[in-house]
């Protein structure tokens, strides 16, 4: 329904759009030229050129300045709330602090799996925010949000990260409780409800998505499925009339908040491959987006374009003289779309459901272009890294970049940007929505980006990551039933510390309410998509610490772990006993595992209203199964 407060928040949005003179509007903004067409700009007085990836850009050294003084304030808020034993976190970080490369440096990354992974990583990240309700009580992890370095998202756990920045850095409550957007109960292929913002009806929103695709393929450029697919999650993720077609990823670099370093740095994977290629190797390039720039810094790439003029024809790394820049290619619905194109094949899928004639025809005209088989690529024309290092890289010789959903690769959770030695992450919580088994995780997003990791002169380019065991001995072992950290001892390596959250019941499950349905469904009833939200809450708190009174305090020494011995600092006794418990000992048990159908923490007797009302019924059964 259409509310007045819809109405004020609209015009605000409007009056953002108008203008383009770009005033300093506190969010990102719909600043493309020429909605979702990318268009011909005068260059800026410096051209826009391709940088090697040997060091960070120069936008974000700048930018982490600003970002460790801020997150030095937001980790003494955090640690004001959690208490790591008596040792006192707040005078440490007061002595060490004055140095911010002493301070501990968070990464959060968040896998994908669609929409079961939007909504649980959505649990992960209301908990560590300290905006949410009650999350700076006692035993509660606000504010980790709010301390972090970067965010990774990819795929489903993309469209999240997507979701919030491109909001003004929302929160999950708030996304939650706006009848614009996560109306997943709706199908992305009828379209948004008619009521609120969205004026059209099914009929009108595929005509939309059908108009916008058009004009960029009218302008010149090669477009594929992910630009449908992209315009059509834009409706479902961003607050804005017909989901916002102006809206650009490099607009969140122009944000005032942004800009005072108020939040971690947004990053998006996706993965290269080559045309003709239909597996993806797990050896692929590994591409990022983050506010400024979109590249790898693989060697098989080792460069990064200027986000905002993609779609400019830069050839060996420039613009030559006579070209022109080119504005509006960053379209944030793409960006979001190109991390998730393994879902392109739903519009396959569609012609029982309907789809309207002219888009059928179009379909199947990208698909006779190229093949059914290569339906989940997204193209990147004209590729930004034509003749850049051609004696090295094999993408030189491509005037098309073809660009998958991060995942495809095996590495479901988006580690690659958080293990680049130049950003030195200390500490990783890693929080997989994976549908390994039974539709829960089991590790082997860790394994791939381990293995990757091995290859240290090749494509592992000097990536280093914490020892994991094989899928079995996570299954074996239970380090899929409860928090496990990796690389809990840091002699002889610059491998950040991982804090391993693999999904796994909590919450009471029921067939409405379950959390781990297929990656593929394509609507939730709001009040299952709430419950997976609380369910991924309580994963990440170990329900309110009542799993393990102690489990903020291990996440607080999990934090400070690298910090300490980078400062020489005696690890205290807490600490101590908390990695004897999540760390992984390097046991391994390999035999195959029975079937894996873990059991709700809460069992099946608890209160569904969790967290707000924790029965004594769930205590007890908590209190039981900890001591089992
Ligand atoms: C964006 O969020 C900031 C911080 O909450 C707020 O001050 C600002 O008004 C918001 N901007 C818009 C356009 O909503
Ligand atoms: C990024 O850095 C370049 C060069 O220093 C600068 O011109 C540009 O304004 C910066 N971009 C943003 C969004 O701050
Ligand atoms: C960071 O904080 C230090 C000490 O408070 C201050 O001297 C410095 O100017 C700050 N730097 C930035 C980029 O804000
Ligand atoms: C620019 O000049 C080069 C070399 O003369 C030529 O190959 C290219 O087609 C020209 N590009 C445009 C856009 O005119
Ligand atoms: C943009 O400029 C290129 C030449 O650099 C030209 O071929 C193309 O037609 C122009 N596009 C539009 C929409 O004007
Ligand atoms: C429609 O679906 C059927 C059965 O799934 C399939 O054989 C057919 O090729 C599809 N048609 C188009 C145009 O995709
Ligand atoms: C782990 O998940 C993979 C899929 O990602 C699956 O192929 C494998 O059988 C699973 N193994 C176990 C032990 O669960
Ligand atoms: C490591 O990468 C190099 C260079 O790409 C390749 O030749 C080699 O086969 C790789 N080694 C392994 C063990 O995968
Ligand atoms: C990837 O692996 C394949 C097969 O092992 C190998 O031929 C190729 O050189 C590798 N590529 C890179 C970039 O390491
Ligand atoms: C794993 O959990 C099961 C059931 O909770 C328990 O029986 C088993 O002993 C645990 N295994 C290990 C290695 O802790
Ligand atoms: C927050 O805590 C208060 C007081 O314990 C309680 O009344 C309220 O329901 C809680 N809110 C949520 C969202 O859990
Ligand atoms: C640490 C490391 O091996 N870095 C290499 C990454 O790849 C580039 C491009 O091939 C090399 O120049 C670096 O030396």
């Amino acid at each position: 329904m259409k509310t007045s407060t819809t109405v004020v928040a609209l015009a605000g949005l409007l009056s953002g759009a108008a203008s383009t003179g770009v005033s300093p509007v506190q969010r990102s903004f719909p600043n493309a030229p020429d909605g979702y067409t990318p268009a011909n700009v005068t260059c800026p007085s410096n051209r826009p050129e391709i940088r090697l990836a040997t060091e960070l850009s120069p936008n974000e050294t700048s930018w982490l300045r600003t970002r460790r003084n801020v997150t030095r304030d937001a980790l003494r808020d955090f640690f004001g709330h959690v208490s790591v034993g008596n040792f006192d976190t707040v005078g440490y970080l007061d002595r060490i602090g004055s140095n911010s490369s002493n301070l501990p440096n968070i990464g959060i990354a968040v896998s994908g799996g669609g929409w079961r992974a939007l909504m649980n990583g959505a649990g992960a990240l209301k908990a560590f925010d300290s905006r949410t309700d009650n999350s700076t009580a006692e035993g509660q992890l606000g504010g980790l949000l709010q301390s972090a370095t970067y965010l990774s998202g990819l795929s489903g756990g993309g469209w999240l990260v997507g979701s919030i920045y491109i909001n003004n850095f929302t929160t999950i409550s708030s996304l939650q409780s706006n009848d614009n957007v996560w109306q997943f109960q709706n199908s992305i292929f009828e379209g948004p409800d008619e009521g609120g913002i969205q004026i059209l009806d099914t009929a009108g929103y595929y005509r939309d998505l059908y108009d916008s695709v058009q004009g960029k393929n009218d302008a010149g450029f090669e477009t594929s499925l992910t630009d449908y697919w992209g315009r059509a999650l834009s409706y479902q993720l961003i607050d804005a009339v017909r989901g916002g077609p102006s809206y650009t990823w490099s607009s969140i670099a122009l944000g005032q908040n942004f800009q005072n370093a108020e939040m971690p740095l947004p990053i998006l994977v996706a993965d290269g491959r080559f045309p003709g290629e239909l597996l993806i190797p797990d050896n692929t390039t590994v591409y990022e987006f983050n506010p400024w720039e979109f590249g790898s810094f693989d060697p098989t790439v080792f460069g990064f374009a200027p986000i905002e003029f993609l779609g400019s024809r830069f050839v060996n790394g420039s613009i030559p003289d006579n070209g022109t820049c080119v504005r509006g290619f960053d379209n944030a619905g793409f960006v979001m779309g190109t991390s998730s194109s393994l879902f392109n094949q739903f519009f396959l899928q569609l012609n029982s459901t309907g789809l309207p004639d002219f888009l059928t025809n179009v379909i199947g005209d990208i698909l006779a272009d190229i093949g059914e088989a290569d339906n989940d690529i997204a193209v990147y024309d004209p590729n930004p890294f034509y003749q850049w290092l051609p004696e090295f890289t094999p993408y030189a010789h491509e005037q098309l970049l073809d660009v998958v959903d991060g995942g495809e690769d095996g590495q479901n959770l988006p580690l690659h940007p958080l293990i680049q030695p130049n950003r030195h992450v200390d500490v990783i919580f890693a929080v997989d929505s994976s549908a390994d088994i039974n539709g829960w995780a089991n590790g082997t997003s860790l394994v791939a980006t381990y293995e990757r990791s091995l290859n240290s002169t090749g494509i592992g380019n000097g990536t280093e990551f914490p020892a994991v065991p094989d899928v079995n001995t996570f299954i074996n072992l239970n380090l899929t039933q409860r928090p496990t950290f990796f690389g809990c001892n840091s002699s002889n390596t610059s491998a950040p510390l991982v804090v391993y959250l693999a999904s796994r019941p909590f919450v009471y499950q029921t067939e409405d309410t379950i959390s781990n349905f297929s990656t593929f469904q394509l609507s939730t009833e709001i009040d299952q998509r709430d419950n997976t939200i609380l369910n991924g809450y309580a994963v990440a708190t170990m329900g309110n610490s009542t799993e393990d009174s102690n489990w903020s305090a291990c996440v607080g020494c999990a934090i400070l772990s690298r910090s300490f011995d980078r400062t020489n600092e005696t690890v205290p006794d807490i600490c101590t006993q908390c990695f004897n418990r999540y760390c992984w000992d390097g046991t391994i048990n390999s035999t195959t595992p029975a079937d894996y159908n873990p059991v709700s923490v809460m069992g099946s007797d608890s209160s569904r209203v969790f967290p707000a009302v924790l029965s004594s019924v769930v205590a007890a059964s908590i209190a039981i199964i900890t001591m089992v």
